[in-house]
């Protein structure tokens, strides 16, 4: 292909055009004798493959009894928990199609996905009940029906009760490889979230070209995910990756504080640990002995980690962290450091069955060393946004997918982040919209305007900081900065919220107005970019 760079040729992948991936991740291994093995540790359970068969398939039953219907759409709000994969891979085996769903979000957004979806049930954690509760019914035309996990509130159903009453025999229906399995949201710099439509193959893909080849996972490896299973990446490395191979999964709802993370790392020893750059910071934040021995290999994702983060990881636990760039429209990670073969601060080499382009804004590819927009062709990719035909188009044109990512390329052929083409930022690993935040910062009487960048913090991470003018008959203060974070904070996501408040006379703009992002970030680093 003209204008590719590095290898394609990846594993030779096989896969039978009559298909239904939830068979491959779990029924396979009960008919292969593997019935016995340990598939999830969840608190003192110790599930295994034949039990998760069994969730699965009573989950699937349960689906099906309340009329979910092949290609039907089913909303998964859920904690990281065996609920979850029985739901996740029950859906899929009735031809449903699952949506593994962001639990910080805000009632709007869950309204929103609830209805572009159209998905007819939603399974919900006790826990997250009030987020959908808090949106009139009449305001959800599709939704039929709310099962919860956990303590049942009057008047809905309770997944334990349907589950128990279930069939725990289901067959799956054939599907094709190229079938819609399920759905991610992923947000954008303005409006709502877009679904990635992913099919059957998708994650078969993302197993043969990086968990196997990269990380050798194998069925006696432990899998222990940071980054929770809603995220295309935890998806892949907490569920279909150990699935596949017949390996086994730590689940743990609850958040991720160092502690936390200590605390399950210390009782289950995985061998394979996934996390994102901000949750590394924490760890290394905090004191104490702690004994990482029983990982074999550290992932990070999400967004790029620092490389003094990498070197304080390995000097203080002997673990060399192995960073790699995925995306929820590519579902996994596409170019990755290798054991062994390490470049601190880059994200990598491609991953083989990958092909990558780097082109400068009028399309032409850039010389070896030059920064460009990445490219990216695989058979992981989305089909498309569902009910998004503009952006769909301006994302994946033929088999290349348009990543927003700018990257170099050394001689050595590892890729260097080098920023995104639109003002999106990502912290924590997750996507947070500049807009989103200036948008809510404006619904507050002391704010004319707002215009939000990232601002490295002492880990090298990017986090929101919000330009403010404030309206006329407010002062500026320390007072009201804090006024404004909390502010923020109840509306929106948390993790969204700007953590500095800067207060300047104007903001940048352009002739039509438009908030000059670029200018403000000189402001920052008294440089472009
Ligand atoms: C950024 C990175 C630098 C980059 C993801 C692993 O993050 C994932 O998916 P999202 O859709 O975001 C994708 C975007 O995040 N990014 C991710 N990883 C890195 N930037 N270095 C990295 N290592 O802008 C990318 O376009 O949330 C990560 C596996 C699956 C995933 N979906």
């Amino acid at each position: 292909m003209f204008g590719s760079i590095g290898e394609s040729s990846g594993p030779a992948i096989d896969l039978p055009n009559r298909m239904n991936v939830a068979t491959l991740l779990v029924d396979r291994h009960v008919q292969e004798g593997r019935g016995d093995r340990v598939a999830i540790y969840y608190g003192d359970h110790e599930i295994t493959y034949a039990q998760v068969q069994e969730g699965a398939n009573r989950a699937g039953n349960l689906l099906r009894q309340l009329h979910v219907r092949i290609e039907n759409r089913v909303m998964l709000l859920l904690l990281d928990s065996p609920e979850l994969v029985y739901s996740f891979l029950g859906a899929i085996k009735i031809g449903a199609v699952p949506i593994p769903t962001n639990t910080l979000m805000k009632p709007p957004e869950y309204e929103y996905m609830l209805n572009d979806s159209r998905a007819v049930v939603a399974i919900v954690s006790e826990q997250l009940l009030p987020q959908l509760q808090a949106i009139p019914r009449e305001r959800l035309p599709h939704l039929r029906e709310i099962v919860v996990v956990g303590s049942v509130p009057a008047g809905l159903r309770s997944f334990d009760q349907l589950a128990a009453a279930a069939s725990a025999e289901l067959e799956p229906v054939e599907m094709s490889r190229d079938d819609v399995a399920f759905w991610l949201y992923s947000s954008g710099s303005t409006g709502f979230p877009k679904g990635c439509v992913h099919l059957q193959a998708d994650l078969v893909y993302c197993c043969e070209l990086y968990a196997r080849p990269i990380l050798r996972i194998g069925p006696d490896d432990r899998c222990f995910s940071v980054a929770k299973l809603f995220f295309a990446y935890g998806l892949g490395n907490g569920l279909y990756f150990p699935f596949y191979v017949g390996a086994s999964t730590i689940l743990w709802p609850g958040p991720p504080t160092a502690d936390n993370v200590y605390r399950v790392v210390e009782r289950y020893r995985p061998t394979l640990f996934y996390s994102v750059p901000t949750n590394y910071g924490m760890l290394l934040a905090q004191e104490g002995e702690h004994d990482l021995g029983s990982i074999r290999h550290a992932v990070s994702a999400g967004e790029a980690l620092p490389p003094a983060l990498f070197q304080r990881f390995k000097e203080r636990f002997g673990v060399e962290i192995l960073d790699g760039i995925g995306s929820t429209e590519i579902l996994h990670i596409f170019i990755s450091n290798r054991p062994g073969e390490i470049r601190p601060g880059s994200s990598g080499k491609l991953v083989p069955g990958y092909d990558a382009k780097l082109l400068d804004d009028d399309g032409a590819v850039v010389e070896r060393g030059e920064i460009g927009n990445l490219l990216i062709k695989g058979n992981s990719t989305c089909a498309y946004y569902w009910n998004k035909r503009d952006r769909t188009r301006q994302t994946i044109l033929g088999e290349w997918i348009v990543t927003g990512d700018k990257y170099y390329q050394d001689e050595d052929g590892f890729f260097w982040y080098g920023g995104r083409s639109d003002d999106m930022l990502k912290v924590g690993g997750i996507w947070v919209s500049p807009v989103e935040i200036e948008n809510t910062l404006i619904d507050h009487p002391a704010v004319l305007e707002a215009g939000v960048v990232g601002r490295e913090d002492q880990d090298g991470l990017i986090k929101p900081l919000a330009y403010v003018v404030a309206a006329a008959g407010h002062e500026p203060s320390d007072t009201l900065a804090e006024e404004l974070k909390g502010f923020v904070r109840a509306r929106i996501a948390e993790y969204k919220r700007p953590r500095w408040i800067e207060f300047v006379p104007e903001l940048p703009k352009t002739a039509t107005g438009k908030t000059q992002r670029f200018k403000l970030r000189q402001l920052e680093t008294g440089v472009g970019g």
